[in-house]
């Protein structure tokens, strides 16, 4: 069946910007736009960044995710697929047209191969550029406006079987209308047998906090934007898309080690409350996922009379602690980080509670 050729078209894109985090919320963009044009969306692969490595690496698609569950909601292909099967007839070499908004970098081109990722990303196909097209002022917001029309009646799939974008069509952070989409992303079998291996045979048995804590040297950095950017990154899932709910906060995006245990201590004591009766078994462990100081010797002491005790997974694997995230019986995450939000997304497909640090502001 994928060797079937979709008559209305094709949307093929590069996960150019940022890492996972990033690159998730651009899927589910990208995933509603394809949708609106009843395009079939070509699955990338992953683009990652190794230390120490010049040039990106590109996982494909369903190493994380499971493809079924997206079919449910639109047709998909994986990138590898379209490459064997479809783009032979429907996209050869010399029909290869990069789309971008505007021209990019020098000249009248959208430069679609130029630095990295984007030369690695095209090059793990071998596919090259003959010719760019600038759709702007075009956009894809298909929420609001007449997008889809104007879409279809300038680039009609008969014409143009293939549209190519340089970076994904789609914004950061996800829009407000596409954060359901998340139930379609279900980690592939491989990530959630690890995440279900941990709990069972590493967590003691009873209920669990998982928490992410963002807290690398890169992240430092960016949080010293937060007085001049009160919506910066992912802030808009705690704090509203027009900040309706307040501006970002220094401990919101750095929470200090007080504000972490004071909060910890406080949701322990709310839960393992009888009375509350939120969960039925009590919290007995902590799950502590980050990109760098996971506090495991803080925490653990600071929660030992509380008899819980911390945890964190075997090695730095960024899916799975996103899995296990997913998971736990309560979440508490960082509301400026995009690798946060993929968690708070998840969970609230599946009605699971999570909280952010330092929100509400007190
Ligand atoms: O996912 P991401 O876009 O989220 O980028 P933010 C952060 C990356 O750091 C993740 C690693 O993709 C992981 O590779 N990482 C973060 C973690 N937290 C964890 C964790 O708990 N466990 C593990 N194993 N790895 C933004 C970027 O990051 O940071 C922006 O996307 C920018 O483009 C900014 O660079 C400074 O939204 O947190």
């Amino acid at each position: 069946s994928c060797n079937k050729i979709d008559p209305l078209g094709y949307i093929v894109y590069c996960p150019c910007m940022g890492r996972f985090g990033n690159q998730a919320d651009h899927f589910l963009g990208v995933l509603s736009f394809a949708h609106a044009l009843n395009r079939t969306l070509v699955l990338p692969p992953w683009v990652e960044y190794r230390y120490g490595e010049s040039r990106s690496i590109q996982v494909p698609f369903d190493t994380y995710f499971q493809v079924a569950p997206l079919r449910s909601y639109h047709k998909v292909v994986t990138m590898e697929e379209f490459m064997s099967h479809i783009a032979p007839t429907e996209w050869p070499p010399e029909k290869r047209i990069s789309f971008c908004y505007m021209s990019r970098g020098d000249g009248n081109s959208c430069n679609a191969k130029e630095g990295n990722p984007f030369g690695p990303f095209w090059d793990t196909f071998n596919v090259d550029f003959v010719k760019s097209e600038f759709y702007g002022p075009l956009h894809y917001d298909t929420h609001h406006h007449d997008m889809v029309k104007l879409w279809t009646d300038k680039y009609p799939p008969a014409a143009w079987p293939v549209l190519a974008f340089t970076g994904a069509p789609a914004s950061f952070p996800v829009q407000h209308e596409n954060l359901g989409l998340q139930r379609y992303l279900v980690w592939s079998e491989e990530v959630g047998a690890k995440a279900d291996e941990f709990i069972k045979t590493v967590l003691p048995k009873g209920a669990f906090i998982g928490i992410h804590l963002r807290n690398g040297i890169d992240w430092v950095r960016a949080c010293e934007h937060i007085p001049q950017s009160p919506n910066l990154f992912a802030a808009p899932q705690c704090l509203g898309y027009r900040n309706e709910n307040g501006k970002a906060t220094l401990e919101m995006c750095l929470p200090g080690r007080e504000i972490l245990i004071r909060q910890l201590k406080r949701t322990i004591k709310y839960y393992n409350n009888a009375e509350n009766h939120k969960i039925n078994n009590p919290i007995v462990s902590l799950f502590v996922a980050s990109d760098n100081n996971h506090m495991i010797d803080n925490l653990g002491s600071a929660l030992k009379r509380m008899q819980v005790s911390v945890f964190k997974y075997k090695r730095n694997d960024p899916h799975v602690d996103l899995a296990i995230l997913g998971r736990s019986n309560f979440f508490i995450g960082n509301c400026v980080s995009s690798y946060s939000a993929f968690v708070k997304r998840e969970r609230d497909a599946k009605g699971y509670p999570s909280a952010f640090w330092g929100f509400p502001i007190e």
